[in-house]
């Protein structure tokens, strides 16, 4: 068993496996290059040989423990025919979504569209520097994926105060989504994912009283999926006041935190396993603090099955070595 499943499903304390949200991206050079003649973002996302050597490039470089397949949560809304594009500087802007029209894909077109992710996954399974690491297929949760296709573009900050004026329009969206995050689920873990990661990356936009409807009822639904194939579930609801109830609730196999938590109150609170939690920022000062921040995560949760992460994903702008150091850090530990 892989470091990381060990944690997750054997609940081992003795062991802190290390890997990073957006490990496979604009930090790195190589990325970087690729990028630069691949203009277009979810044409690169369907190229299952550049897709899978972009997810094995920082396990060349560093000692992970998992391999992050190289796409994107809005492959979905993509899937099914929403325009998606990602413009320079800007991130993703998303066409008018068409309820007649998405509500016509079958699973057959859906999967024909994004079939190259599956091909990738499987490559990446394949190849020998995946061996002893786990494959983690991902999906955006229902709620986040609503923020997108309805919004067209980032949040940022807050939802545009017209945001729930359709309620028929999300519920119906709302609907469909949990059919087709399931198709994509399956496929990934039929082509070789060996956990499955939840982005909520908007969860903390949602008052306490909207939870339910968006947040707990749907993710539920994809986390006892997921754990019907029997592959154990990662949560990462960004943002959320109250990460204890959530758990509680949506009962995944493991809780990302995000770098708001105190992670002293969630290692009291929350018994399953817990990743993640170190604000992406400290990659940017220097080794000492990097180093103090790194123990304080691995002290803090020492008596608790941990992987470690980032509270969100790694910047741009963080340097290669901090990215050496991090892993040497949390391996040594
Ligand atoms: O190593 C990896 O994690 C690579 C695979 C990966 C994953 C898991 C990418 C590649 N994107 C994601 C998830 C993802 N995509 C999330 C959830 C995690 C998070 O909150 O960061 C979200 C919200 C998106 C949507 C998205 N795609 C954004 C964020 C926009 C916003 O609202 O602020 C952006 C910038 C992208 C593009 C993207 N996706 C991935 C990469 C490497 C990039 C950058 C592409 C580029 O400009 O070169």
């Amino acid at each position: 068993m892989s470091p990381i499943t060990e944690v997750i499903v054997n609940k081992k304390t003795n062991i802190q496996p290390v890997w990073i949200m957006r490990q496979a991206g604009r930090y790195l050079p190589e990325f970087r290059e690729i990028r630069k003649v691949n203009t277009d973002f979810i044409k690169l996302c369907l190229n299952e040989k550049l897709a899978s050597e972009i997810t094995l490039q920082p396990l060349k470089r560093f000692e992970l423990d998992a391999a992050i397949i190289f796409s994107d949560i809005l492959m979905l809304p993509y899937g099914l025919n929403q325009k998606v594009e990602f413009k320079k500087n800007f991130g993703p802007l998303l066409g008018d979504l068409n309820l007649d029209e998405i509500s016509k894909i079958d699973e057959v077109d859906f999967v024909e569209k994004i079939y190259p992710v599956y091909k990738a996954i499987n490559l990446v399974k394949k190849n020998k520097l995946t061996n002893n690491k786990t494959i983690i297929g991902f999906t955006g949760a229902p709620w986040t994926l609503l923020v997108y296709m309805i919004n067209k573009q980032s949040p940022k900050l807050k939802l545009k105060d017209d945001f729930f004026k359709d309620e028929f329009v999300i519920n119906r969206i709302l609907i469909i989504l949990e059919k087709f995050l399931k198709v994509h689920i399956k496929n990934q873990i039929d082509n070789g994912a060996e956990v499955i990661q939840i982005f909520d990356s908007w969860a903390g936009l949602l008052s306490e009283k909207d939870l339910p409807n968006y947040i707990y009822i749907p993710t539920l639904s994809l986390v006892d999926y997921v754990k019907s194939l029997g592959v154990p579930v990662i949560c990462f609801p960004r943002g959320i006041k109250n990460y204890k109830n959530y758990c509680e609730i949506v009962k995944p196999d493991a809780i990302c935190i995000d770098y708001d938590v105190d992670p002293i109150l969630i290692a009291d609170q929350i018994n399953i396993p817990i990743q993640g939690g170190m604000d992406p920022k400290i990659l940017l000062s220097d080794k000492e603090t990097l180093k103090k921040e790194i123990n304080k995560y691995l002290n803090i949760f020492k008596h608790h099955p941990y992987i470690f992460n980032l509270g969100h994903g790694i910047l741009p702008e963080t340097k290669i070595e901090m990215m050496e150091y991090l892993v040497k850090t949390v391996k040594d530990f």
